[in-house]
């Protein structure tokens, strides 16, 4: 059966709904950024951009970088973008936009994001690179989806307990990132660690401004939690999303995050800018050699 008008919308160009791309748009590597102006930041190291665009916050560039073909995307802020991101790049390579059937055969995406984030360790201070090795789901928006035995229940269950977690919140969600990329982009100057992800940047984070937290506590239980040697890193938007559906989709998944803030000591960089290009040409360079 094909896959119906309302579900796998198309632009009058036969683009994709959000991200505005046709198939011959997106390379095998793909790059994902949360802030839009992120991608020229990307694309300026490239030898040549063959192809740009851009629909409310999803910017695309895609080109060549030491004649490998990469695809910059902006995902904006959050797990809900995730979610259009993903679905939308897999249909690009994995579904027929002439008969709107599944492809026999399947294509495997490497996708790579190049994010900021917070430290909740204080060993992990600003201006450093984090890996994250596993994925803490805490926005629920996986939970729409069939996990198929990607999550790791014992993980998930010593966190729930360790935290007390509150059963009127979505029950957290451990996925591990691909190794094939953490062999690859890892080196001494990234620190490893379990990246929590959160579906706000205030309360869900446990930031309080004017108004009280359920658990005022949770960051300081996160901060101490530990589970076979793995402690939580930092905390971010968008990091355990993209492992769940790149993993139930088939394909490899890494997140790479500029540590911007130190929510332990208080401290935030002087430098966010150079710190995140750094990250860019270390991200690039590493997906070359
Ligand atoms: C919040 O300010 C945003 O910054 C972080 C968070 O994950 C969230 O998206 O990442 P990016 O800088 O990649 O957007």
């Amino acid at each position: 059966m094909p896959i119906k008008e309302s579900e796998l919308i198309l632009n009058p160009d036969n683009s994709i709904y959000h991200l505005n791309l046709k198939p011959e748009h997106v390379a095998k590597t793909i790059i994902l950024v949360g802030d839009q102006d992120r991608v020229e930041k990307v694309s300026k190291y490239f030898d040549r951009i063959e192809f740009k665009i851009q629909k409310r916050e999803f910017k695309t560039h895609t080109g060549y970088y030491k004649k490998k073909r990469i695809t910059v995307i902006s995902t904006g802020i959050g797990p809900d973008n995730i979610d259009i991101v993903l679905n939308e790049l897999d249909a690009l390579v994995n579904i027929d936009f002439g008969t709107r059937q599944i492809k026999e055969t399947l294509t495997k995406l490497h996708i790579i994001r190049i994010g900021t984030s917070g430290s909740l360790q204080a060993h992990i201070p600003v201006d450093t690179f984090v890996l994250s090795t596993h994925g803490l789901d805490i926005n629920g928006m996986l939970h729409a989806y069939q996990l198929n035995n990607i999550n790791t229940p014992d993980f998930e269950q010593a966190f729930i307990t360790h935290t007390n977690w509150s059963p009127n919140k979505a029950r957290p969600i451990i996925i591990e990132g691909s190794q094939i990329l953490r062999d690859q982009l890892k080196s001494e100057q990234t620190y490893e660690g379990l990246t929590a992800t959160a579906g706000g940047f205030y309360g869900p984070q446990g930031r309080v401004l004017r108004l009280p937290v359920q658990d005022a506590q949770l960051n300081s239980k996160m901060d101490n939690f530990e589970y076979n040697n793995i402690r939580i890193s930092n905390f971010e938007m968008e990091t355990s999303a993209i492992f769940g559906l790149a993993k139930l989709l088939g394909h490899e998944a890494l997140s790479l995050n500029a540590i911007i803030a130190n929510r332990a000591t208080g401290n935030f960089t002087k430098k966010p800018a150079l710190t995140i290009d750094k990250l860019i040409k270390y991200t690039l360079d590493k997906l070359v050699e």
